[in-house]
């Protein structure tokens, strides 16, 4: 029986893609902001229902370079149950995070305990939106506002989504959405920064291309973080088939729900109202004593079967070895014992509903 990882790329038909590319073979234009490059930059500003967007190589790009665009310095209030981008950004901009902890339902920050992490050297929120879960947008938009502090949400996990009928992009000061491969949008590679205010854009677009500000200026030490034609021509395609690629990832969820909830000791993501989701990832909480196997024992049975679930979000990041215990993990108790206990499932558009029933099985059989 063929592997089951936890995601597989969506793609759309080769002979779409190669129509889409043909005429870079003529134009022999493949890089630093061409005609695919501003076409993907056009379509996703109306899909993302968003002011203005800006392309980037990759997710992680995005979150480094807005930071770096807003000029911060001092500490960033952010969330350690994430993928490492979200604070290796932080870190390589010279910023400090300071970790909140997690809501045990949503898995995203914990707004009700950002307000007593603040201190006069606060200058940032970085919240993230995990699994396409919504962070609680209206408070942590108080909270900056008391304090005129920049929120830059990292929306790596929420392609498409809509909080109250708004473009989850068009939250914050800016939000930073993944391309890359693995993600419910695919342009193989690939990132952007939804934003309103035009100046951040401007230094932005100048950031991606080395701080070039004019032919014989840069004006600053900006990275190289273009996103290539080739990328943009596979967003492009994507781009059409992605609704139909949600709706499929919704039968899935739908099918893993069939088996799954009610079951005692497991934890699944709550809906959450007046949200559309994109359905990006399933991830399930085993409370061991009550559900009668642990999370390691579920992870080890599936591996036997050849089904490849990951344990997204573990370790957290406030424990990685590069900062050398630097941060006190008991500080976000919540965050750690979520990461100890979850394993997210096998989602994705073209999985079988049976391969689910079977995977169902196999988590059930688990159970002593
Ligand atoms: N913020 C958050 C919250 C994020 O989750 C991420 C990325 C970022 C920021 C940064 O965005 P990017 O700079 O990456 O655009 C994967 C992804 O590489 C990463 O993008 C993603 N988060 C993270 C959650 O997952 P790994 O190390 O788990 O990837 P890997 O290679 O083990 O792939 C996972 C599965 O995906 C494979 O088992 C099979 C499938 N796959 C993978 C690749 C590379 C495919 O089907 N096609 C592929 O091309 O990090």
């Amino acid at each position: 029986m063929s592997k089951i990882l936890v995601t597989r790329s969506s793609m759309p038909e080769l002979t779409e893609y190669m129509n889409e590319i043909e005429s870079l073979w003529d134009s022999r234009w493949l890089t630093n902001m061409g005609i695919k490059h501003k076409e993907l930059q056009k379509e996703l500003q109306k899909y993302l229902d968003v002011a203005s967007v800006e392309l980037l190589t990759n997710g992680h790009m995005a979150l480094e370079l807005t930071l770096q665009a807003m000029n911060l310095q001092g500490e960033v209030i952010t969330t350690p149950f994430t993928f490492a981008s979200t604070t290796h950004a932080i870190v390589r901009n010279g910023l400090t995070p300071v970790f909140c902890d997690i809501d045990p339902v949503t898995y995203t920050i914990d707004a009700e305990k950002i307000e007593r992490l603040i201190t006069d050297r606060t200058c940032a929120i970085m919240p993230v939106h995990v699994y396409g879960n919504v962070c609680n947008v209206e408070e942590i938009q108080r909270i900056a506002h008391k304090y005129e502090l920049k929120v830059i949400y990292d929306a790596a996990h929420s392609f498409g989504e809509t909080y109250k009928g708004r473009g989850i992009g068009s939250f914050g000061d800016a939000s930073c959405f993944s391309f890359h491969a693995t993600k419910v949008f695919n342009s193989i590679e690939g990132g952007a920064v939804c934003f309103r205010d035009e100046r951040l854009g401007n230094v932005l677009y100048e950031l991606k291309n080395f701080g070039i500000h004019g032919p014989e200026e840069v004006s600053a030490v900006g990275a190289n973080a273009k996103m290539n034609e080739f990328c943009a021509a596979m967003g492009l395609c994507n781009l059409r088939h992605v609704e139909e690629e949600i709706a499929k990832r919704r039968q899935v969820t739908e099918r893993y729900l069939e088996h799954l909830e009610g079951v005692e000791g497991l934890q699944l993501n709550a809906p959450q109202p007046e949200v559309k989701s994109n359905y990006a990832y399933f991830p399930v909480v085993f409370e061991e004593k009550v559900f009668g196997a642990s999370r390691a024992e579920v992870f080890d049975k599936l591996a036997e079967n050849g089904i490849g679930a990951r344990k997204y979000f573990y370790p957290l990041t406030n424990t990685f070895s590069c900062f050398h215990r630097e941060y006190d993990v008991n500080e976000t108790p919540v965050a750690l014992h979520i990461s100890k206990r979850v394993l997210t499932l096998p989602l994705y558009a073209d999985l079988a509903l049976e391969d689910v029933d079977r995977i169902c099985e196999i988590i059930l059989s688990c159970r002593t």
